[in-house]
C-alpha cells in the first residue's frame, strides 16, 4: 500500500500535477467557487468575447442605459466585461475614462444578471509622485508601498478605498458578485510604475502578496486573482514575476496588435501556446487579458488575426479594450457601420467564440 502511495505522489510530481481546480483564496465564498468551476467547464465549449467599459459607452455616445456597440454589431452583449478602478485611490466620483462608480457599480449587477464575467483592472497613481500610473519617477515605487516603505500608509488607504469597493458590488440577491480581480497588469512591459523598468522581480512578487493578503484581512472573499504579462518572448520572461500557484487563478497576458512592433500571427501563437501549457501545468485558467488593433483598420482583423490567435488553447477570454466616446480612433471592438462589422459577425458565428447569449 505504501508504495502504491509513493508511486501516485512520485507520478504527481513528475507530471506537475498541482492542479487544485479550486479558487486559490482559501476563504472564497460559494459565488467564486461557481464562477471557477463554471470557467473550468466552459473553456472546453470556446473562448468568450469580452469588452471593456462595454455598457458605459461607445464610440461617440455614453451612458445610455442598456447600450453596447458589440450588442448592435452582434446581437448579444459581449461574455466577459471590463471595468478600471483608476481614480478610486481619489475619492472620484467618477474613474479615469469618466465612468461614474456608481454607474459602474449599477452595470456590473447588470452584467452579472445575464451571465457575464466581470473583470476589473486598476490604472492607479504613482502613490510616491502623485502623478498617474504612466509616470515612472520617484524610482522603486513599489519599495515605497510594502510595509515600511515611504508611502505605506497612503497606499494602504487606497487598498481600503479598492476593498470596500469590490465588496460593494451586490447581485441581486444581496450576494457579494464575483469578479476577476487583475492588479498590475503588464508586468514585464515597462509602461507602468509596477512594470519591469521600474522594480525588481521579488518587489513585484511581494507587492502581489501583500496586495492578495491585504484583500483577505479586509474581509475581501468575492475575488479571483488574475496575472497578467505585456507581450513577451519566453517562459522565463513569463514567468519570472508570477506570484506562485497559491496565489493566482487566472495566467493572462495583454498583447495589442502593433505591426510596427511585431508579427501578430506568430507572435501569438506563441505566447497563446506559452500560457495555455503553463495554465495546464499550473491547474489555472488562460486568458487573454487585454488585446486589440486600434481603430480596427483591418476590415478581416477578426477571422483573420484574432479568431486564429485565440482559438484552439483553451482560452477562457479575450478582451477587447474600450471604444472611446471622446477618441474617435481610440476603440477596439467594431461599432454599428464600421467596415469590419460583417467581419466580427463570422467571428462571433464561430461555435467556439462565446458571446453572453451562447453561454446564459
Ligand atoms: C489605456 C487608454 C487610455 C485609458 C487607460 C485606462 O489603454 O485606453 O485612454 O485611460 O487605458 O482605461
Amino acid at each position: 500500500m505504501r508504495k502504491m502511495l509513493f508511486l501516485l505522489l512520485a507520478f504527481c510530481v513528475v507530471a506537475g500535477c498541482n492542479e487544485r481546480n479550486i479558487p486559490c483564496d482559501p476563504r472564497a465564498e460559494q459565488r467564486v467557487h461557481d464562477l471557477y468551476t463554471r470557467l473550468m467547464a466552459l473553456k472546453d465549449e470556446g473562448v468568450m468575447i469580452g469588452h471593456q467599459d462595454d455598457l458605459m459607452y461607445g464610440h461617440s455616445w455614453e451612458y445610455e442605459d442598456g447600450r453596447s456597440d458589440i450588442m448592435e454589431v452582434c446581437g448579444s452583449y459581449p461574455a466577459v466585461m471590463g471595468w478600471d478602478l483608476g481614480g478610486l485611490e481619489d475619492d472620484d466620483s467618477c474613474n479615469l475614462d469618466g465612468v461614474p462608480f456608481d454607474k459602474m457599480r449599477e452595470a456590473v449587477t447588470f452584467a452579472d444578471s445575464m451571465g457575464c464575467v466581470i473583470t476589473f483592472s486598476w490604472h492607479m497613481r504613482n502613490p510616491l509622485t502623485g502623478g498617474s500610473s504612466w509616470d515612472l519617477s520617484g524610482g522603486n515605487v513599489v519599495r515605497e508601498v510594502l510595509p515600511g516603505g515611504s508611502c505605506h500608509e497612503l497606499y494602504a488607504g487606497w487598498m481600503d478605498k479598492c476593498a470596500g469597493f469590490l465588496k460593494s458590488l451586490k447581485d441581486r440577491d444581496g450576494n457579494n458578485i464575483p469578479v476577476v480581480y487583475r492588479p498590475y497588469h503588464e508586468n514585464t512591459g515597462g509602461a507602468f510604475w509596477w512594470g519591469a523598468l521600474s522594480c525588481e522581480p521579488e518587489d513585484y512578487i511581494d507587492l502581489w502578496r501583500w496586495t492578495v493578503e491585504y484583500m483577505y484581512a479586509s474581509g475581501v472573499h468575492n475575488l479571483l486573482y488574475a496575472y497578467s504579462t505585456d507581450i513577451f518572448w519566453s517562459e522565463q520572461e513569463y514567468m519570472l514575476r508570477y506570484p506562485g500557484d497559491a496565489w493566482v487563478d487566472v495566467m493572462g497576458w495583454d498583447a495589442y496588435h502593433r505591426p510596427q512592433d511585431w508579427d501578430f500571427l506568430t507572435g501569438m501563437a506563441d505566447m497563446a501556446g506559452t500560457v495555455s501549457r503553463l495554465a495546464a501545468e499550473h491547474g489555472k485558467l488562460a486568458a487573454l487579458t487585454e488585446t486589440g488593433l486600434e481603430s480596427v483598420y483591418m476590415d478581416d482583423w477578426w477571422t483573420g488575426y484574432l479568431l486564429p490567435s485565440v482559438r484552439g488553447y483553451g482560452l477562457s477570454w479575450v478582451l477587447l479594450w474600450r471604444n472611446s466616446q471622446n477618441m474617435e480612433n481610440h476603440f477596439f471592438a467594431p461599432f454599428r457601420g464600421h467596415a469590419s462589422e460583417a467581419d466580427f459577425r463570422n467571428m462571433v458565428d464561430e461555435d467556439d467564440i462565446l458571446v453572453v447569449n451562447d453561454i446564459m
